[in-house]
């Protein structure tokens, strides 16, 4: 795009002028924000009319990414970089009297995913655009994102987070493109003049209205979609009657009823199962979208029988997992195929991305509520699994046990993996351990049944907002040592492998962490009255909070730190700031214990004189996209310690080692794969791997209480959270104890600590040897880019969608 400040000068007056009937410097910020964002959509329409000609009358093959979540962030500056014209908007805006960096604060995060899972939905749109895939996000338009923490006495407290409050800058309502989704009613089946006909009534009729986004590629004219649908009532829905007999709240009632659908995203938690709400909103955005899909195929006029043929859906972990049922609904209800037909295009249609190995957190629906909710997807469910539990019957020679273990119906539930996977020809994990322990553990029958459906995807971060924009820094000294390829061809980072033991070199990236570093803490000091310093080890343990997560390893070997100065106060260790940003989900009591315990423990060893010059703890309120493009430049160490086999992927590990970072890691998730990518002198490992932690769960041999009686230091730290220590409360942290304890410590927190505490020695004696910490660390930036997103898209289209890349010419 060629843009010069003098038209961009030009365009923004003007846009500030027909928007609000402003000049700049009246213009409030919020204006001038808003302002700005339209002048860069603008930029983008040309290029995604031009997409989505190309795409609609192009021949080959769309994805559309299904997911309950897209945790995407801010948009203004990655839109102006893939733009190619931040340069030319700082200085334009700059001559205007104003602050870009101070109009990119205005705009809200858009927050609408828990963690990993939804940020990796918008990484890939970002990589999806950026590498000429024709893909495309599909999703939920959720009025309040995840909500906003606070933190008050050290405790969690949960705020609505209003994102839409002020409007939002990117979207565009396409009401001509709503669609209805029903719900409930009855259905029947009719047999007329030897047809079989089914008969769908007094159903609820929502209506779906979709606000599209444009995807813009990075420096090039790709623009693809994401569409997030909102819930609406239909207009003849409302209850005039009731409204002219002056009943307001009873005319309303549809009307709530249906928005509700769209109002609030759910928290990760899992303990809380068979919510209807949840279902709907499955239900919702899935219908809504194939829906939308099937509209526009038929536009290119080609047989609905090679459907398959030009479009595939991915579904992001189960939550849209009915899409299998909704799509076969769709060719056989509305377009008539024979369930054969219908079939065979699902299952060459569908593909699912499993994100988790934890048995508790696999959806399953109580099969009364989804046959109320949703009965015509439910006999199409029964009918899928009646076929299916058929077919392992006879492959199995008639073993009951067997068809009942892989039932789709199963014990009063709807499980909803096993329809994804009998429903799709893909089920990938996102790591490689993760896809093997799906493999041999949690799907091994399904992986006997169907070995050729299985696949592994090891996730991946998009390199541009993770370092291009969030550390300009480094991005330019990378730039300006090894060029700038590095953008689009991510694995040429590898080049500055020749600069690792480069001197010079090293001390560039250690005064651009210094430089990150010190503004952090002065950002710090500003928002949150703390000082911390720049030139202690920043010790970064940033991620949702839960215990597999182990942020109470974390936080047991601080206070045994802490001891260990209380012994002897000049107890040698290089200085360190813990840094810690998580949010709990509402109802998991343990989590919002640790987060107690957390600022307890800030609040005890920063005001003590003995510790504070050496530990100091920092708990981040409200972690969320924004703020991790901050802390992520800053950190020194980063911690990823999960009990091994339990993080799925993880990829705040790959973005911290992007930018220097080095891992303190167990050997789990894609940990693994960074381990092998920059071999064992650059990342610290400690404790059990998978295979151990799997022999210990099935010998049940492993008793915390061996380890509480014979390790003093464990001995000490525990007691230390009831007996007052802490000056809470006995019972304030009873739970965490005794889960460590009497509940014999399912995570092997005790059991990894001699481990963990040795891994941290290890730190603190490399940390002391200048030149080796800084070659560990640009080797670790060398060795990220296979983590990029880019890479990752690459695979999903070449394995899985069979998307070439689609090149659009202006
Ligand atoms: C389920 C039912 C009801 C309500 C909420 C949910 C729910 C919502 C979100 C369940 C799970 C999630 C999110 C899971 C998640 O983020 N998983 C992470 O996915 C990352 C991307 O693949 C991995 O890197 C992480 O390892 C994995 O934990």
């Amino acid at each position: 795009m060629v843009i010069d400040k003098e038209m961009f000068k030009m365009d923004y007056v003007e846009k500030l002028q027909t928007m609000f009937a402003e000049d700049a410097i009246d213009a409030s910020p919020l204006h001038q924000y808003y302002a700005l964002g339209a002048l860069v959509k603008d930029y983008c329409s040309k290029p995604w009319i031009e997409s989505n000609n190309e795409y609609g009358k192009n021949r080959g093959k769309q994805v559309y990414y299904f997911s309950m979540e897209f945790l995407v962030g801010r948009l203004l500056n990655s839109n102006l970089v893939n733009l190619g014209i931040k340069d030319v908007c700082d200085k334009a805006l700059s001559e205007l009297g104003i602050s870009l960096i101070e109009v990119e604060d205005i705009e809200a995060d858009a927050g609408l995913g828990n963690g990993g899972l939804g940020r990796l939905a918008a990484c890939f749109l970002d990589s999806m655009a950026s590498t000429q895939v024709p893909g495309h996000g599909c999703g939920i338009r959720y009025k309040y994102g995840l909500f906003k923490q606070k933190i008050e006495g050290g405790y969690q407290v949960e705020v609505p987070d209003n994102w839409l409050k002020n409007g939002n800058a990117w979207e565009i309502r396409k009401e001509s493109k709503s669609v209805e989704v029903k719900f409930a009613g009855d259905v029947h089946l009719e047999v007329v003049g030897g047809v079989t006909k089914v008969v769908y009534e007094n159903y609820q009729v929502v209506r779906a209205v979709p606000y599209d986004t444009p995807i813009k590629g990075y420096h090039n004219n790709t623009v693809n979609t994401l569409r997030l649908w909102s819930a609406e009532t239909m207009e003849e829905d409302f209850d005039f009657s009731s409204f002219s007999q002056g009943n307001y709240a009873k005319a309303g009632e549809n009307k709530y009823s249906a928005e509700a659908i769209s109002q609030i995203l759910y928290p990760d938690d899992s303990y809380e199962k068979g919510k209807l709400l949840r279902l709907k909103q499955e239900y919702f955005f899935v219908s809504a979208g194939l829906q939308s899909i099937l509209r526009n195929y038929k536009k290119k006029k080609i047989t609905i029988k090679e459907f398959h043929k030009h479009i595939a859906v991915q579904i992001n972990d189960t939550h849209p997992a009915v899409a299998v049922a909704e799509l076969m609904r769709l060719l056989i209800d509305e377009e008539n195929l024979s369930w054969d037909d219908a079939w065979y295009i699902t299952t060459k249609t569908m593909a699912y991305t499993n994100h988790t190995i934890m048995a508790e957190a696999l959806e399953k629906w109580p099969v009364d509520m989804f046959k109320r909710l949703l009965p015509r997807i439910y006999m199409i469910v029964e009918e899928i699994n009646r076929r299916f539990c058929n077919e392992v019957y006879h492959r199995y020679n008639g073993d009951w046990n067997k068809v009942n273990k892989m039932s789709i119906i199963y014990d009063g539930y709807v499980r909803m993996a096993y329809l994804a996977i009998v429903g799709g020809h893909s089920v990938n994990g996102v790591a490689k351990l993760h896809t093997e322990l799906l493999k041999h553990q949690e799907l091994s029958d399904f992986y006997e049944f169907f070995p050729e459906k299985f696949n592994n995807q090891t996730n991946g971060i998009t390199h541009r907002r993770w370092l291009l924009n969030s550390n300009e820094k480094l991005a330019k000294l990378i730039t300006g040592t090894i060029g700038n390829e590095w953008i689009k061809s991510p694995n040429k980072l590898e080049k500055l492998m020749g600069f690792a033991k480069d001197s010079a070199f090293q001390e560039k990236i250690q005064n651009i962490k210094t430089n990150n570093k010190i503004n952090f803490s002065n950002y710090v000091l500003a928002n949150y009255g703390t000082s911390i310093d720049p030139s202690s080890i920043f010790d970064v343990h940033v991620k949702r909070m839960h215990s597999y997560k182990r942020q109470t390893l974390n936080v047991l070997h601080i206070m045994h730190l802490y001891n260990q100065l209380r012994e002897n106060p000049n107890f040698d260790m290089v200085p360190r700031t813990f840094i810690f940003g998580a949010k709990a989900s509402p109802s998991y009591y343990i989590a919002k214990q640790g987060i107690k315990l957390i600022n307890t423990l800030a609040n005890k060893i920063n005001n003590d004189p003995i510790a504070r010059d050496k530990i100091k703890i920092l708990f981040m309120e409200n972690y969320g996209v924004s703020l991790a493009e901050k802390i992520i430049p800053c950190a020194d160490v980063s911690e990823q310690i999960s009990t091994a086999s339990k993080e799925a992927s993880g990829t705040g590990n790959m973005k911290f080692m992007m930018n220097g970072a080095i891992t303190i890691a167990t050997l789990d998730g894609a940990n693994v794969e960074i381990f092998d990518a920059v071999g064992k002198e650059n990342i610290i490992l400690f404790g059990l791997t998978a295979p151990q932690v799997i022999e210990y769960y099935k010998n049940k041999n492993y008793n915390s209480y061996d380890i509480y009686n014979s390790d003093l230091r464990v001995n000490t730290v525990l007691n230390h959270l009831i007996n007052g220590f802490l000056e809470t409360p006995n019972n304030e942290f009873m739970g965490l104890y005794d889960s460590l304890l009497s509940h014999n410590d399912e995570y092997f927190v005790l059991k990894d600590f001699d481990a963990y505490v040795n891994a941290h020695s290890e730190i603190d004696r490399l940390y002391r040897q200048k030149s080796i910490w800084q070659q560990m660390s640009i080797i670790n930036i060398a060795k990220s880019g296979i983590f990029s997103s880019d890479n990752t898209i690459k695979k999903y289209a070449k394995e899985i969608w069979e998307t070439p890349p689609v090149n659009i010419k202006l």
